[in-house]
């Protein structure tokens, strides 16, 4: 959702992926700030910006770093239309309802799409971070009700999604954005539909993507032409 908002400000950026094993150097020793209170202590996604006429702003957390650049660089906003309270509280419902459901399900699987050093860096440091196996997270016997309680989250957000557009005096396209172009809560959902993509359960997202009227496929192709990251 970062590189969207980064996009949307139209300041020239570079992107520099980091390795599992070496987020905590990299953001560290660049000045970066912790986002966590246990290890691992580091996240991505982090910017530093040098553009400003003071010292270099370096920030870490996806929140913290959305409310900068709408202060910083306020053309093309993710809260159109004055919609930040709004936004926020579509927001928290989306990590209650699909984030929170989600998580057993790709955090295991995401070994499927690691290897090497982030492979082994991501075993070894999973159980202290979150107090269970990986392989307790997703068994087989736990499966069938996993996969209930993110179908019954995303009822909540698709009844949440049906009184926003309800409530809207314009048609959009969008599932949370009162004008033409997508807002933060569909960069949220967004993102979260292409974690599941690429590390839920295998097969996970052809399921997800046709439930609700097909509505959350729609919504990834739909952002499609905002998924570049320079
Ligand atoms: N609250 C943070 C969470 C970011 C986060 O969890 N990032 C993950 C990658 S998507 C990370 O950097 N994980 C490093 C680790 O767990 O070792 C945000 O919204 O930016």
């Amino acid at each position: 959702m970062v590189p969207k908002r980064l996009e949307s400000s139209e300041v020239p950026y570079t992107t520099r992926w980091l390795s599992y094993p070496d987020i905590a150097d990299k953001l560290s020793s660049a000045g970066v700030p912790p986002t966590r209170t246990e290890k691992p202590f580091y996240t991505v996604p982090s910017i530093i910006d040098q553009s400003s006429a003071k010292s270099p702003v370096h920030l870490a957390d996806s929140l913290v770093i959305v409310n900068y650049l709408e202060k910083t660089y306020p053309s093309r906003t993710i809260f159109p239309c004055g919609s930040r309270d709004i936004q926020l509280s579509y927001n928290e419902a989306i990590h209650k309802h699909v984030y929170t459901p989600m998580i057993p399900m790709a955090v295991p699987n995401t070994v499927r799409i690691l290897d090497g050093r982030d492979l082994e860096f991501y075993r070894a440091t999973r159980k202290d971070f979150l107090g269970v196996a990986l392989e307790d997270m997703f068994p087989v016997h736990k499966q069938a009700s996993l996969w209930r309680d993110l179908q019954k989250g995303l009822d909540e957000i698709s009844a949440l999604v049906d009184r926003a557009q309800g409530q809207r005096k314009c048609a959009s396209r969008w599932l949370f954005s009162p004008n033409e172009c997508p807002s933060y809560a569909d960069f949220v959902l967004g993102s979260m539909f292409i974690w599941f993509k690429m590390a839920g359960p295998e097969g996970g997202w052809d399921r997800v993507s046709r439930w609700h009227g097909g509505r959350w496929g729609r919504l990834l192709r739909e952002l499609q032409p905002y998924s570049q990251v320079r």
